[in-house]
């Protein structure tokens, strides 16, 4: 099977089983497993960021960086597509107490101009905006970059606000990779920041949020009151070590066939194809008079895995486990089945 449906399904290389084998560990939730220790140490030393948390999943990370920022009855503003809104079971609803207040965008990237008006100060009659959060890349958007400038003035206006930014950078080092810029640079304003471990870097389970220490202390109680405390996690974090010092060198070899994957679907003539910045290539399907779900089936039945998320937009996401090679045979099988 070539499974071009997403990143997260990139399997540990030997390197990692390796160092996952012989990883030292310790009970993570008394701070004593070292592995785990040196991987949060490096993340917010990589980042910039006075401490970090390793947690299982992005959802976590997203749930911990949002809930520490803001109260109950509070509003969360993102865009209407955001991975917080739309693929996190309401999770913010349900442990932070917010509501989500979206603001509708073409790509997923918000500007201030576009949410000013929402961003509201305490007041009798309204809910005030805890915090805005942002999502880089923007995975629904296509896997788009948020240029540098819009961040800043969005962190800027915001904090003069009095009101803090959360980044869901699922995938930062993409957007690192494809903006030229270390992830430091791109995070240095926000206030607290989730990246994948698990995604495009590589390693089969985490993530980290990042920020202030004494947010980051405070976000180690929510962690375990979620089901966080992973005990002798040493195991992951080795992977994850290896998955945040190796894993951006392989980034720029996943975009260019991403951007190899936009130049085939640009000449299928019934397929129209959303601009690629990273590792996301989204396409529509409606003029070849088939549904995503049945071009989906087609392709599997033909060893070739890529979803759709709606009747007409379907998903390709490059990653470590898919050569330029398979990148091609995908593409053939796609021009069959839409033939
Ligand atoms: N994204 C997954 C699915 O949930 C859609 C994918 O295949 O792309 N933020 C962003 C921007 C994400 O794309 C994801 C996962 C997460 C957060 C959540 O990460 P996990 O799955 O580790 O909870």
């Amino acid at each position: 099977m070539i499974d071009l449906r997403s990143d997260t399904v990139t399997k540990p290389n030997e390197q990692m089983r390796r160092a996952m084998a012989e990883a030292e560990v310790g009970d993570d939730v008394y701070g004593e497993d070292p592995t785990v220790n040196r991987l949060e140490a490096r993340a917010a030393e990589i980042l910039g960021k006075e401490a970090a948390l390793f947690v299982p999943t992005g959802t976590m990370g997203n749930t911990i960086g949002i809930k520490l920022l803001t109260e109950h009855g509070q509003e969360v503003v993102c865009d209407s597509r955001a991975h917080i809104l739309d693929w996190e079971l309401s999770m913010l609803a349900w442990f932070s107490g917010c509501l989500i207040r979206s603001v509708p965008t073409d790509t997923g990237i918000l500007t201030w101009d576009a949410i000013k008006s929402v961003v509201k100060p305490v007041g009798p009659h309204w809910a005030p905006t805890g915090a805005i959060e942002i999502e880089n890349t923007h995975n629904m958007g296509g896997g788009r970059v948020y240029p540098q400038a819009v961040i800043d003035e969005i962190c800027d206006e915001a904090h003069a606000l009095g009101v803090p930014v959360h980044m869901d950078g699922a995938r930062l080092f993409n957007a690192a990779a494809a903006a030229g810029r270390p992830v430091s640079e791109l995070v240095a304003k926000v206030d607290t920041v989730t990246f994948c471990l698990s995604k495009a870097l590589g390693a089969p389970v985490g993530s980290m949020v990042a920020g202030p220490r004494a947010l980051m202390d405070k976000g180690r109680l929510l962690r375990k009151r979620l089901g966080g405390g992973m005990r002798q996690a040493g195991v992951l974090a080795a992977a994850g070590l290896i998955a945040l010092e190796e894993g951006p060198k392989g980034l720029p070899a996943d975009h260019a066939n991403a951007q190899y994957i936009a130049g085939r679907l640009g000449k299928m003539e019934q397929i129209s194809v959303f601009p690629v910045e990273t590792n996301i290539v989204i396409y529509d399907v409606s003029a070849t008079g088939k549904s995503s779900k049945e071009i989906s089936g087609a392709l599997k039945a033909r060893g070739v895995l890529m979803n759709g998320f709606t009747d007409k937009l379907m998903r390709a996401v490059t990653h470590r486990d898919v050569s330029r090679v398979e990148c091609e045979t995908a593409m053939d099988v796609l021009e069959e089945v839409v033939r």
